[in-house]
């Protein structure tokens, strides 16, 4: 075994392209395990805008490490998002959830293996389910801004992908029919919908999110889409909820600002956390 796979000597350098990122994720679990006094965890959560109080129903958390002390992980980019990684002993099941409270988006220009780190790294930590997040805007007018819609599937429009190589990995069932059950037993009046990933960092055109809804798209935003390929990569079971948290382009006559995003978050915070809290106690 190599020192990065034991977690003792040097972690090599994800940006080198003769690394092999599995390497850095090994690494980084090992960190995790030494800074948290957690051997394995079960389940892992990426907590997207508007769902960063999410976790705190979750149960009792055993440690709270920045994310900046784990290799490979770097400092959260954009206001809103808490860059530290959290274990939590979920409430009356006795297994553990990794709580990633940032992430790295395409658009920040630190490359695809960045943007999937932490997806990796939840993987090597033993999880071998993941509960991907994010805030997001709506096609359908009847989601007001504060709902929670499920992915059921996604269309990735950034051109890229976080498999090197000759990677054939099969997507039909990406986002877990077994977990969206659970979900609806948890609350019947969800809805389902495709989610569209466009690169940003600026929001969509009217035309471009007309062009999303005719493609087959209901939800648009700048992240998931990679971080679920590398999860299904990875073997991961993936669950996908986005919160809508404003109209998408031209669906409103309002013009879309971040702090529309903050307050939507903060408005539909007690019933995002309570579900992403019941979900998560039945995985
Ligand atoms: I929050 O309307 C959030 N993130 N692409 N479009 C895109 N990303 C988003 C949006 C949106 N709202």
């Amino acid at each position: 075994m190599s020192d990065a796979a034991t977690g003792a000597g040097p972690v090599p350098d994800l940006d080198d392209p003769t690394t092999d990122p599995s390497d850095v994720a090994r690494a980084a679990a090992a960190r995790i395990a030494e800074l948290t006094g957690v051997e394995r965890h079960d389940v892992a959560l990426v907590l997207g805008s508007g769902w960063g109080g999410a976790a705190d129903l979750l149960g009792e958390t055993v440690a709270e490490v920045p994310a900046t002390d784990v290799p490979g992980f770097t400092a959260a980019a954009v206001v809103g998002h808490v860059g530290t990684i959290r274990s939590i002993r979920i409430t009356g099941t006795g297994k553990h959830a990794l709580v990633l409270g940032s992430r790295t988006h395409l658009y920040e220009g630190r490359g695809v293996r960045r943007v999937v780190h932490g997806v990796r790294t939840a993987a090597a930590t033993g999880a071998t389910t993941l509960v991907l997040t994010n805030g997001c805007g709506g096609l359908n007018p009847a989601w007001k801004p504060g709902t929670p819609v499920l992915i059921r599937d996604h269309i990735n429009l950034t051109a890229t992908s976080p498999l090197e190589g000759a990677t054939f990995v099969d997507l039909t069932d990406l986002y877990s029919a077994r977990l969206r059950a659970v979900a609806h037993e948890v609350d019947g009046s969800l809805d389902e919908g495709v989610y569209v990933q466009f690169r940003g960092p600026h929001y969509e055109t009217p035309a471009e999110v007309s062009m999303a809804g005719r493609i087959g798209g209901d939800l648009v935003g700048m992240s998931t889409t990679l971080e679920a390929i590398a999860a299904r990569h990875a073997g991961l079971e993936v669950l996908g909820i986005s919160l809508v948290t404003n109209l998408a382009a031209g669906i409103s006559a309002e013009p879309l600002s971040h702090a529309e995003v903050l307050e939507a978050g903060r408005a539909a915070g007690e019933r995002i956390s309570a579900l992403l809290a019941d979900v998560v106690r039945r995985i």
